[in-house]
Order: structure tokens, then C-alpha cells, then sequence
């Protein structure tokens, strides 16, 4: 006898198959035990099984639940002020000049109790949940410091202990170079490479490390040696790239065999390459296009005629994408990058799974996988990148169970 047997519903498994690009099963039926799928199918082939709980869908559509890859969502304070200046014409660069940007969210955060950072992305994290997701990465680096770092991957751990969604921390341990290690940059990096990692590491608190390569950040030479010293750690490595120049760091990423490049507005072929022979995955995050009102767009086609896997991720964070929708991230990523609605899709599951390493646990609706599933009472699937401002699936199951 299983747990839950959902019936009378169309399944996007997201096991593509010739001409059937979402895997879609067509009068599905999904069997549901311990919290895994044991089994997927259409209907009749699973008629002669029996659950605790059959749920009559009325026709809706099953999907995985989303998986938001790429999320800096433990932070104090905000910068709606910010967001101000930038309206009045000061640019994300010239703010992070003159003291502001992630400096000033690193201030707010250091000054912030445990208590508050955890209200507060806890109520982050619950629009995201109710918008359909069921994983979410976490980042740290708005501490900046050893101690400061680690706590952000504590609370980010608590969450997970209290929320009912799954949750994948990352260590963001070259986010910005803090005022205070101004002249001293080669000694801030080891700190970062000497004490931040294997602490992290040998806690157990980090699944990956990630940096911010940029002009206004860390130089691929400083984001080497951090890569260097997460390998020597076990941790696997990501990478902000190519956001707001060519700095070549989704090549450097693809050398490591990162798990994912990110934003990569201004990636170039060499790097689409890389990226393609290494499986290193492209997360597009159309909320810090939108929000800081770019021009110059990531090449989806080139990244389409190389055969890089692309993901769709929210970045929520305070000052580039306070975006805490993942269908209104799927519809930016279809209006203003061009991915068609099925990519979208495949970007917010099945290609966002592969970007956290998760593909055995979450990857699709299939026998094994965790029973993370979203249920909406939409026509067509292609309404998930159509409708701005979704208010998120009719029901959502984490780990089997409604919530
Ligand atoms: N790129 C971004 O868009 C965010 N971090 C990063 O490395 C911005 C974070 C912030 O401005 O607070
Ligand atoms: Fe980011």
C-alpha cells in the first residue's frame, strides 16, 4: 500500500524523449511511498495499486518542484534606497564605489541578530515556496569574514532544520574585498583559501564554493587559487561570471569542472565551449538583468548551438534582484532573454537540479526521486512563462507530504 497515489492529471516527468521534450504523460498517475516516487505512469498502468490517500486532480498538471539554483537570500536590512539611487542615475558600479552595494548589506547583515537574519529570510523564503519551490540554494557573502561567513551557513542550515523545503548551502567566500582588507587583498584571499574553506569544509556546512569574478570583485587568478584550495576540500565549485565584463571565468570555471557559471551576460564562444565539453551548467538570472536594467543579454542561442544545459534562477538578493518569484524568473527568462517556455521550465527543474549536483534526488518525476511535486490548475504548461505574477502552484508536495 502506497502513501499517495495522485490520479487524473498530465505529469511533465522532464525525462525528455524523442518529440516529447518535458517527458509529458498524458492522463498520468503518480505513486508516492517514504517520500519518493516509486512509480510514474499513465493511469491505467497503475491501476491495480492501492494508496493510503488518492488525490483526483481534476486534470491539472504535475510538475517536479522548481529548484531555484541560485539564491543570496540571508542578509540583513535591505537597499530599497539603492534601488533609489539607481533611479536617479547612479550605476551599480558607482555605488559599490562609494561604500555602498554588498559593503552595505555586509554591514547590515554583521549587525543583524541571529534571530532577525532568520525572520527575515524566512519570509524570503516562504514567498519562494509558495511560488512552487521545493530546493533552494543558499549562499553566504555578506559576512565576509571567517566567523561572520560561517553563521550565514549556520542559519541557512536552521532553516533547512525548520522549513519544509530542501535547502543547498554554498559557501560565497570571495563575494567583495571588505573595506577593511582594502590594501591587504592577497592576505584577505588566505584567509579565504587557509581558514574560511577547510572550516566550512570540516563543519560540513558548504556543498560548493562560489565567487564573484569581476572588475569590481576578485580577478580570475585570485578565483583559481579559491577553486584550488575547495578541491583540496572536496567542494565542489560555481562561479558569478561574465556578469558585467569579459573577465574569461566561465572558461576558468569549465577548467574546474564547476558545477555551474552564472549570469554570463558577456560569455563568449571560447567559454561556451568550456562550459559544454565540461558539463558546467548556464544559470541565467534575468532578475539582476531587469533589475539593473542591462542591455547586453547572455547568448541563449550560442549556448543553445553548443549544448550547454541553461537554468533559470532567481538571485534573489538585496541589491541586483530582490526577485522573490521563480515563475515571474521563468517569464523574464522567456521575454527578456528568449527561452521559449519549455526552457524556462527545463531551467527551473531539471537543468537547475543538474546545477546543484542533484540530478539522482530531483532531476525528474521518476521511481526513486524525491517526491517533490508542484500541482497546477493551468491549461498549458506554457502558462508558467506567460503569467506575470503566477500566485504559485494549487498544491505543493515536499518529500511526499502537502504542504
Ligand atoms: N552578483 C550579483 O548580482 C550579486 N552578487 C553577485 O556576485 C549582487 C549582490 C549584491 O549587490 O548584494
Ligand atoms: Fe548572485
Amino acid at each position: 500500500m502506497w502513501d499517495r497515489l495522485l490520479v487524473d492529471c498530465r505529469v511533465a516527468t522532464m525525462e525528455a524523449a524523442p518529440g516529447n521534450p518535458l517527458g509529458v504523460i498524458e492522463d498520468g498517475a503518480v505513486g508516492i511511498q517514504d517520500g519518493r516516487i516509486v512509480r510514474v505512469g499513465v493511469r491505467t498502468e497503475l491501476a491495480g495499486n492501492r494508496a493510503r490517500d488518492v488525490f483526483a486532480l481534476g486534470g491539472a498538471w504535475v510538475t517536479p518542484g522548481l529548484i531555484d539554483c541560485h539564491t543570496h537570500l540571508i542578509f540583513g536590512g535591505n537597499r530599497a534606497d539603492e534601488h533609489a539611487m539607481r533611479q536617479a542615475g547612479a550605476s551599480y558600479e558607482d555605488i559599490a564605489k562609494a561604500g555602498g552595494g554588498i559593503a552595505s548589506t555586509v554591514r547590515q547583515t554583521r549587525e543583524a541578530s541571529e534571530a532577525g537574519l532568520l525572520a527575515s529570510a524566512a519570509m524570503r523564503l516562504d514567498a519562494l515556496m509558495k511560488g512552487g519551490v521545493t530546493t533552494v540554494e543558499i549562499k553566504s557573502g555578506y559576512g565576509l569574514a571567517v566567523e561572520s561567513e560561517l553563521r550565514l551557513l549556520r542559519c541557512a542550515k536552521a532553516l533547512a532544520a525548520s522549513e519544509a523545503v530542501r535547502i543547498v548551502p554554498t559557501l560565497l567566500a570571495l563575494h567583495a574585498l571588505p573595506e577593511d582588507w582594502k590594501e591587504r587583498r592577497i592576505g584577505y584571499v588566505s584567509m579565504i583559501v587557509d581558514e574560511l574553506i577547510p572550516a566550512a569544509a570540516e563543519a560540513g556546512l558548504a556543498d560548493a564554493v562560489d565567487a564573484f569574478c569581476e572588475g569590481i570583485a576578485f580577478t580570475p587568478e585570485e578565483v583559481e587559487r579559491l577553486f584550488e584550495a575547495a578541491e583540496d576540500h572536496g567542494l565542489r565549485v560555481k562561479l558569478h561570471a561574465e556578469q558585467l565584463s569579459n573577465q574569461h571565468g566561465a572558461a576558468l570555471a569549465a577548467k574546474h569542472r564547476a558545477l555551474s557559471a552564472d549570469h554570463l551576460e558577456h560569455l563568449d564562444e571560447a567559454g561556451a565551449k568550456a562550459m559544454a565539453e565540461a558539463g558546467t551548467v548556464a544559470v541565467l538570472l534575468p532578475g539582476a538583468f531587469y533589475a539593473l536594467q542591462e542591455e547586453r543579454k547572455p547568448p541563449v542561442q550560442m549556448l543553445r548551438d553548443h549544448g550547454v544545459r541553461m537554468a533559470v534562477a532567481t538571485d534573489c538578493n538585496p541589491g541586483t534582484s530582490p526577485l522573490l518569484s521563480p515563475t515571474l524568473a521563468m517569464n523574464m527568462a522567456c521575454t527578456l532573454f528568449g527561452l521559449t517556455p519549455d526552457e524556462a521550465l527545463a531551467g527551473m527543474t531539471v537543468n537547475a537540479a543538474k546545477a546543484l549536483g542533484l540530478e539522482d534526488e530531483i532531476e525528474a518525476i521518476a521511481p526513486g526521486k524525491a517526491a517533490d511535486l508542484c500541482v497546477w490548475r493551468l491549461e498549458s504548461l506554457a502558462e508558467l512563462g506567460y503569467w506575470i505574477g503566477l500566485p504559485g502552484p494549487e498544491r505543493r508536495l515536499y518529500a511526499g507530504d502537502d504542504t
